[in-house]
């Protein structure tokens, strides 16, 4: 089944009010958005993102500069694409953009490949799980009081939620502490909680922040240290009882090959955007089983639910809904678990209709 035309479409998402984290204040997202057309008449979807629409056009001009690699392609043979591309990006480097424009493409493919064989991708990749545990990442922000702080946390269990994700990195570590101290009393000791410091300390800091921490049983402490600092990371995994999470940032099975060697993370989680996309985000999962460590997923809650559900190491999905209004079915949630979809492909198609208004709204 061949793909014949690759489309790309620039979207920004608006957010109701500006969210602040370590990685600086957000208000918006500029998404592009692929979508492939095979000759059966099957399509292929992806998404792809910039924080704030920052150079947007540009993640857009390298998917479409990409997109000569799979015109006349079989949408079976994504892993002849990922090995074209990524030959063809040598030039520009291993790492960034060009790695983002790969991830776009493979995606979009797996979607097709999906569709055109009538399966689910997680049954493709393997079938590990037809559930997987969701953390509510969605909140518990910088710029949230306390009182908000906790007002939030209660929610996201009255949801269902049995796991929550709060955001670290305040000038004064004792900050930082309070307000964990808060969402934990709120929660009780029965909801599991991440925090997430996106990579705004030092070493030293790092590893005195996680100690204060260590009493509040977290699940994980992520990305204490700046993305390119492995070596630093490994020290502080090391010094610190509490499970280090990292892996965002990091791109592709040389990457996170690194980390596993390092030591550098109890748990990755790799981003379908900068790991390379599905088929190396299954790489990268499949090296970290044979370090018996296991993965979580960052953002991109619908597509990377999918592959979660391929992989016997996965832990937790990570559930943010920034993107969710772009599809037309949700995410359906049993008991604190996301559930992954028996649909064709990622099972989550673009919402039209959504997206055109977007256009409208934003002009
Ligand atoms: C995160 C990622 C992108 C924007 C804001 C926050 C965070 C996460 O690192 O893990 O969700
Ligand atoms: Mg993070």
């Amino acid at each position: 089944m061949k793909i014949t035309k690759v489309d790309t479409d620039v979207i920004r998402i608006p957010l109701d009010k500006p969210i602040g984290s370590a990685l600086g204040e957000i208000r918006d997202f500029g998404c592009v958005l692929v979508t492939l057309t095979t000759e059966s008449g099957v399509t292929g979807e992806n998404l792809i993102f910039t924080l704030n629409n920052r150079r947007t056009q540009v993640l857009c001009q390298m998917v479409n500069e990409l997109s000569d690699l799979v015109i006349g392609c079989d949408a079976g043979h994504i892993a002849h694409f990922w090995a074209k591309a990524w030959k063809d990006i040598n030039f520009f480097g291993h790492k960034g953009i060009s790695i983002m424009g790969i991830s776009a493409l493979d995606g979009a493919l797996w979607d097709a490949f999906g569709k055109s064989l009538n399966a689910p991708l997680y049954r493709l990749l393997g079938g590990a799980k037809t559930h997987v545990p969701a953390y509510h990442s969605g909140g518990l922000w910088l710029s949230r009081s306390i009182p908000e702080l906790v007002e939030e946390a209660e929610s996201f269990v009255d949801m269902g939620f049995k796991a929550i994700k709060m955001r670290l990195g305040l000038d004064n570590p004792r900050d930082d502490i309070e307000r964990v101290k808060a969402v934990r009393r709120a929660i009780g000791p029965g909801i599991k909680l991440m925090a997430d410091a996106n990579q705004g300390q030092t070493e030293s800091k790092a590893i005195r922040l996680g100690r204060m921490l260590e009493e509040y049983d977290l699940t994980w402490f992520e990305e204490p240290l700046p993305a390119w600092d492995v070596e630093g990371l490994a020290r502080v995994a090391e010094q610190l009882d509490t499970p280090i999470a990292s892996g965002e940032t990091e791109y592709t099975r040389y990457g996170f090959k690194r980390m596993l060697e390092l030591r550098s993370a109890d748990i990755l989680m790799p981003d379908l955007q900068r790991v390379g996309g599905v088929s190396e985000f299954v790489k990268v999962a499949h090296l970290a089983e044979s370090f018996d460590i296991p993965v979580s997923s960052h953002l991109f809650s619908e597509t990377s639910l999918q592959v979660l559900g391929g992989l016997n190491n996965s832990i937790f999905l990570e559930y943010m809904p920034w993107f969710s209004p772009i599809y037309n079915e949700k995410i359906d949630f049993y008991n604190g678990q996301a559930v992954v979809p028996e649909r064709a492909g990622w099972g989550f198609t673009f919402n039209q209709d959504y997206i055109k208004h977007l256009k409208h709204s934003s002009h």
